[in-house]
């Protein structure tokens, strides 16, 4: 396993739709521990593998708290259905877009119909932050990200932000 490099906004990459797996295999599975140790490694609750550059539609996610009680899952080829019309409102960060929050409404519960690390087919009823996580992985197979539903002014202002940490940084 290894640690991968997160990529950030903005950074073209990130807008690409991601492509469906055709099948479950080796090289798919050594994908979703690279995501997972990636995930782990920069703190995050979950992972598209975009945002370690690869356009496949994989997410990997934890929500456990508990660093001693691990509860990996993975998700391949998620379809989301039966959104709930209900509206549930989170501070949502994102690993590609550094230190900055904001509140997002995305409808409070859905299922989702996925491919497991092995393969077989899964559905899974989402409520809660569960459900908050999973469509915001969700939007990253889309290659969208949070701060595209904010406001014109908010997202401007965050990329700006980024943008000038982006061309301050020295690459070793
Ligand atoms: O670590 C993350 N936390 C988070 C908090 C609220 C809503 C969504 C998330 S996902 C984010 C990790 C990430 O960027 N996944 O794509
Ligand atoms: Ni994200």
């Amino acid at each position: 396993m290894t640690v991968k490099s997160i990529l950030t906004e903005p950074n073209k990459l990130l807008r690409r739709v991601s492509k469906s797996v055709e099948k479950v295999d080796k090289e798919e599975q050594s994908l979703m521990d690279d995501m997972l140790e990636t995930m782990y490694a920069a703190n995050g609750i979950g992972l598209a593998a975009i945002q370690i550059g690869v356009p496949k539609r994989i997410i990997v996610m934890d929500l456990s708290r508990d660093k001693e009680k691990k509860e990996p899952r993975y998700f391949v080829n998620p379809v989301i259905q039966n959104k709930n019309s209900e509206k549930a409102t989170y501070e949502e960060g994102c690993l590609s877009v550094p230190n900055q929050f904001a509140e997002i409404d995305r409808p409070s519960s859905c299922d989702v119909q996925y491919l497991d690390y092995y393969g077989k087919k899964q559905t899974l009823h989402a409520e809660g932050l569960l459900a908050t996580c999973i469509q915001h992985e969700m939007d990253h197979l889309e290659g969208i990200l949070f701060i595209d539903h904010l406001s014109k002014l908010k997202k401007s202002m965050i990329i700006k932000k980024l943008s000038k940490l982006k061309s301050n940084q020295i690459v070793i």
